[in-house]
């Protein structure tokens, strides 16, 4: 690169900062959870460059809190241990053995590998999972899903704790049952439920799509809580969309002021979608 051209790119850089002004003194204080997807978790690259716009939201004044799935890593795991799976609605029929699996790859491998990248990136990351301070209590979601949670009672006062100890709290979505039972429960349902337990300002849903769409296939920037219900009812939104929707309308619905289903793959999304005026995938509100 030319000097000239290098010069050009620091102005670049420090009018980003200066603009970015507003929308940091916005956020503040502010609690964002972001739900990590197991699709939206790239290479060890890609984690770092996630884990570094943590860090530097915690440095703003940020609360951030994240959550994760992991379903394409516990699928990697069933299958080398020989144990079959199946999907009913999108959520794992999970039997004794199966459930053994998910909270092992779950709290032991990816919780790990977020809190670990965090920590690298200079931040302070705790790994937690539903079952820690009773933070999510949980009942059988169906008795033909077997070992599949639906949280029912939260406690997120440790989340606060953490939050004025400078920790960034690294949650993975199981959740104790009432007698003793350990429960899987869908990452983003889970993340709904500890968005709104916190009231959250936002709730992001990094995933491997661009957003909601149009019948047309466009993403739509903004949408209401109705707009989502008419959009389902007529079919445009579906399959694995479905979940996230529900999520969104079910966490707005405990008090969450904005939902984000936005593209985890895209560099820096977070950032993006908090920091500039450009926002990224489509935001929810009442
Ligand atoms: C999920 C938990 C992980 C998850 C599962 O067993 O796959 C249920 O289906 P993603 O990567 O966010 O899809 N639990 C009940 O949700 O992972």
């Amino acid at each position: 690169m030319k000097k000239q051209d290098m010069n050009r790119d620091w102005i670049a850089t420090a009018r980003t900062l200066s603009q970015a002004l507003p929308y940091l003194q916005r956020y503040a204080g502010a609690i964002v959870v972001i739900k990590l997807g197991g699709h939206a978790m790239g290479s060890d690259e890609a984690m770092d460059d996630f884990a570094r716009d943590v860090v530097l939201m915690r440095h703003v004044g940020i609360n951030p809190v994240i959550v994760h799935g992991g379903g394409p890593m516990i699928n990697a795991m069933l299958e080398r241990l020989d144990i079959q799976s199946e999907f009913v609605n999108g959520k794992r029929v999970t039997d004794a053995a199966t459930v053994e699996v998910v909270e092992m790859v779950l709290s032991g491998i990816v919780n790990k590998r977020i809190v670990q990248a965090i920590n690298r990136q200079g931040g302070k990351a705790v790994g937690l999972s539903g079952k820690d301070a009773n933070l999510m209590i949980c009942d059988q979601t169906n008795p033909d899903l077997g070992f599949v949670g639906t949280p029912a009672e939260m406690d997120a006062s440790l989340l606060h704790e953490l939050f004025a100890n400078d920790t960034i709290p690294v949650i993975a979505p199981l959740g104790a049952g009432k007698n003793g039972e350990t429960f899987n429960v869908n990452g983003d349902t889970a993340a709904g439920a500890i968005a709104g337990a916190l009231e959250a300002d936002r709730l992001l849903l990094l995933t491997d799509v661009a957003g909601v769409k149009n019948a047309d296939g466009e993403v739509l920037t903004e949408l209401k809580a109705q707009q989502i219900k008419d959009l389902t009812t007529e079919g445009v939104i579906a399959g694995g969309m479905i979940p996230k929707t529900e999520t969104a309308l079910a966490a707005i619905d405990k008090g969450v002021r904005a939902v984000v289903i936005l593209d985890g793959r895209a560099p820096n999304a977070c950032l993006l979608e908090l920091f500039t005026e450009h926002g990224a995938g489509s935001m929810i509100r009442a």
